[in-house]
């Protein structure tokens, strides 16, 4: 290399290290969220449809319980695109482990193992939550579909105080004595590590000053046998590391053995958990819908029926967590704890908000308008090849009482304010 390639070089690192480091000291502000938005529209409004989360409280200590809770219905217009729910787990999404999870229940039953969810099924869930590491986390519900990949829930804020030096997480054993699962057995683990490491590293290092690996290759390519690489010595350190290898699986079975009588298996069946269904007086059908692109509304017309025996009120449109209320859904609905920025308190319009009466049957035109459609990046759906979207519709009667309808259609993107 001369001097000129040399003094280039040099430049152009000097560079690189001046950008990096300007970007770390003044472009680099937290992580606000972690990409939830950047989820295809269709995988976040026609899978897990996500309602009534919670999280409570939103504001621990170190060691505090938190509960994350909520339901889902999982969508009859499950996309094609996405591997059906055959086996799932319900999560959470948080940036990296701010709290350790107790326990999780799905309708009642304990999901501590993957198992399948039925299109259709509506699902309440319960995460016991143990306070871990102290910031403002965003925190989501999340189902861990089989094939498909985790899908996001609604993300709410929470604070957590403290200390991290304070966790512990006592768990009880089953052969009496409690353990802190946050250190048991990591001496164990870190002495594994370094001594299965330490003996891969001796094994690769003793072939690679015999020679090095790219004149042993060329010596191989060329004479289509080992012969001529391998020395007696070479044998004996191979014997002496199988020996070793040996032993040390020998001991360390029937020592840990000894130390620990009784184990059980990671389990591994599938709860088969049984869904709820959605209950509502009125039957909803999608006549048409597009989604006025400058506007940023998404325009349904419905058929609605009431087969009750009370007059409804729609009140709220909810899709991918996002809540689109009127007056109806706000004085029914509002959780004062449900984060602002995926809310529209006046986002949901209707031209005719006359209840619908028992046994009525009429179309509705209903309007979700708000900039998050935008800011949430739900009309990336006109880009999407399959354009249909879905979501839940709420109403109300007099008393207080919920219909929700899971509703679906296919959208006409609409691009200009002339057509629409
Ligand atoms: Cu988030």
């Amino acid at each position: 290399m001369n001097t000129k390639n040399m003094l280039k070089l040099c430049v152009i690192g000097a560079l690189g290290v001046a950008t990096l480091g300007l970007t770390l000291a003044f472009t680099a502000p937290p992580a606000a969220a972690h990409g939830e938005r950047s989820q295809e529209p269709f995988l976040r409004m026609r899978t897990a449809q996500w309602y009534d989360t919670r999280w409570n409280p939103s504001k621990t200590s170190v060691n505090d319980e938190a509960m994350l809770s909520g339901k889902m219905h999982i969508a009859e217009d499950w996309p094609r695109a996405v591997v059906r729910p055959n086996r799932t787990f319900i999560n959470v999404g948080s940036p990296s482990s701010v709290f350790t999870r107790l326990s999780s229940k799905v309708n009642g039953i304990p999901m501590f193992t993957s198992g399948p969810m039925e299109l259709g099924g509506d699902y309440e869930y319960v995460i016991r939550l143990r306070a871990r590491l102290p910031g403002h986390h965003h925190i989501h519900p999340m189902l861990a579909v089989n094939g498909a990949g985790p899908i996001a829930g609604p993300g709410g804020w929470m604070d957590i105080q403290g200390n991290y030096k304070d966790f512990t997480n006592p768990v009880k054993l089953l052969v009496g004595g409690t353990i802190d699962t946050e250190t048991a057995g990591l001496v164990a683990g870190l002495f594994w590590h370094i001594l299965w490491g330490g003996l891969g590293f001796l094994w690769i290092a003793w072939f690679m000053i015999r020679p090095m690996f790219l004149i042993r290759a060329r010596v191989l390519a060329q004479e289509g046998g080992d012969e001529l690489l391998t020395d007696p010595a070479d044998k004996v350190a191979g014997f002496i590391m199988l020996g070793t290898v040996f032993v040390i699986i020998a001991v360390g079975f029937f020592a840990t053995d000894a130390q620990y009588p009784y184990t059980v298996p990671l389990q591994a069946g599938a709860p088969l958990i049984k869904p709820t269904h959605l209950e509502s007086d009125l039957t909803m059908k999608v006549l048409a819908a597009d989604y006025d692109v400058p506007g940023r509304a998404l325009r349904m017309t419905l058929t609605v029926t009431n087969n009750g025996e009370t007059p409804l009120r729609i009140g709220e449109f909810t899709t991918a967590g996002i809540r689109f209320l009127n007056k109806v859904g706000v004085a029914n609905n509002l959780d004062p704890n449900y984060p602002a920025e995926i809310m529209a308190l006046d986002g949901l319009n209707m031209e005719d908000d006359s209840p619908i009466l028992p046994g009525e049957t009429k179309d509705i035109k209903l309007d979700s308008r708000d900039s998050l459609w935008e800011f949430q990046r739900l009309m990336d759906m006109v880009h999407d090849p399959e354009q249909r979207f879905g979501g839940l519709v709420m109403s109300w009667d007099d008393s207080g009482n919920r219909h929700i309808n899971s509703i679906a259609g296919a959208i006409i993107p609409v691009f200009t304010r002339a057509q629409g």
